[in-house]
């Protein structure tokens, strides 16, 4: 007896809004005790630097480092694993590379300005960060493709130095991250995780410079590292579970819809992927292909327990209904399974990544497409976007007052100014004034 499950929902019901509510509900664990355990390690960095980082590492990774340098590898030492690994890995992450490079090529934002009549000029201008920190996982969700999509928008917008900290337990590292990080352009390696590794990046120590923005996923200690610099250093986000959500006519082979649903869930417990569609006997046909499919995945074990504790297979009324659930979920990877799927762009509203068509499996995207696989999580795309080439540009206001502009703004500013008791503002403005002119 095979103990297979998915929750089957119907759109159509009273009690949907409520199941739809239970569903969705994740709440990112706040544990207490690794919040002090954070702090601690964050001070102890900020104090200590170098050798709190050799201690934690030691200790955490199960290392033997006695100096700094041990924990720093320079571009030689990434060029040596691009030679190392297969020539088909090389090539596959080269082409990714430059399709993702292609795609975000387009992002880059240009500065503006205008002239008014009286030659006063505005506008605003763009310019990268210094310098930036990428995290990389260790271990099993060590992914070289997140390498080449944190790095590379950064490269992009012309960020002039990337570090990299990723660790290696018990001295183990991953040569496809390496070779990875010598094709997207990253500048200097650290072996080292944790929240040593992102106190290090926040603060700067003898031998790893402060960075201004730290990107990349990361377990709850590095997540919780990650909120506690955030001021100090910019941060991307705090990425949820992966989630999918397909919305499907029936018509696709339901193995590849299944298919579809579990390369999110076998990348967590805590992913979620949900189906939708008008066709009951298809969902059936999905319920089948995933019982059948889930047998032949190495990572049977995390994707089940993900589509038994998170999944759904959502009997809606028709497409629109379907769109109208997705626009609530916000998800962070959309499949839009469906003939002429183009029409229904206009109404989709929320959602990190819009993958159109039958042929557009979710993974590509993930790999190789060109836009980035950083996204939006737990329905925060209804607020924010994907990491771009826009997370590593800065915007500053231009401001150049003719003489006669700074006539004309003077003396509105002088009047607000008095109206808030600031003197000094108002005779700042009023100087530039000419008199007898009002
Ligand atoms: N789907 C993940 C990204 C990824 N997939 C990396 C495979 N490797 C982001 O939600
Ligand atoms: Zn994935």
């Amino acid at each position: 007896m095979s103990d297979f499950s998915i929750r089957r929902l119907d759109a159509g019901s009273p009690g949907f809004s409520d199941d739809l509510d239970r569903l969705l509900a994740w709440e990112s664990v706040a544990d207490q005790q690794v919040e002090s355990t954070v702090a601690d390690i964050l001070r102890q960095v900020r104090v200590r630097g170098d050798a709190a980082v050799i201690e934690f590492t030691n200790r955490f990774d199960r290392r033997d480092l006695k100096r700094a340098e041990e924990f720093c590898l320079d571009t030689s030492a990434l060029h040596a694993a691009l030679e190392r690994i297969p020539a088909s890995s090389r090539d596959a992450l080269q082409a990714a590379a430059s399709r993702v490079r292609e795609y975000h090529e387009h992002q880059l934002q240009s500065s503006w300005q205008y002239q008014e009549a009286d030659g006063t000029i505005l506008g605003q201008q763009i310019t990268p960060m210094e310098r930036v920190g990428i995290y990389v996982p260790g271990g099993k969700a060590s992914y070289p493709s997140s390498v080449l999509m944190n790095a590379i928008p950064a490269k992009v917008a012309g960020v002039d130095e990337i570090q990299m900290v990723v660790p290696a337990p018990d001295g183990q590292l991953n040569d496809l991250v390496l070779a990875a990080a010598a094709i997207a352009g990253v500048d200097r390696v650290f072996t080292i995780g944790g929240a040593q590794a992102v106190a290090a990046l926040a603060y700067g120590t003898d031998s790893i410079r402060r960075v201004d923005k730290i990107v990349g996923p990361g377990n709850i200690f590095v997540a919780s590292a990650k909120r506690a610099v955030f001021g100090q250093v910019a941060i991307d986000m705090i990425a949820g579970p992966s989630e999918i959500l397909v919305i499907c006519d029936g018509e696709t082979d339901p193995d590849w819809i299944a298919m579809d649903l579990l390369s999110q869930a076998e990348h967590d417990e805590q992913a979620q992927s949900i189906l939708l569609c008008p066709d009951a006997a298809f969902l059936d046909a999905v319920e089948r292909s995933l019982e059948k499919l889930l047998k032949t995945l190495p990572r049977e074990a995390i994707a089940s327990r993900s589509i038994a504790e998170r999944g759904a297979l959502v009997l809606v009324q028709d497409i629109q209904q379907a769109i109208d659930v997705s626009n609530r979920i916000a998800p962070e990877h959309l499949e839009v399974s469906v003939s002429e799927p183009e029409q229904y762009l206009p109404r989709i509203r929320h959602a990190g990544a819009i993958f159109l068509g039958r042929y557009t499996a979710e993974a590509l995207g993930d790999y190789c497409a060109g836009p980035n696989h950083v996204l939006p999580t737990s329905g925060t795309a209804r607020f924010s976007s994907p990491l771009g080439v826009y997370d590593f540009q800065k915007r500053s206001s231009i401001i150049y007052c003719s003489e006669q502009g700074a006539d004309k703004l003077g003396r509105v500013a002088s009047t607000l100014a008095r109206g808030e008791g600031l003197d000094a503002h108002a005779r700042s403005a009023e100087f530039r004034v000419s008199d007898g002119d009002d």
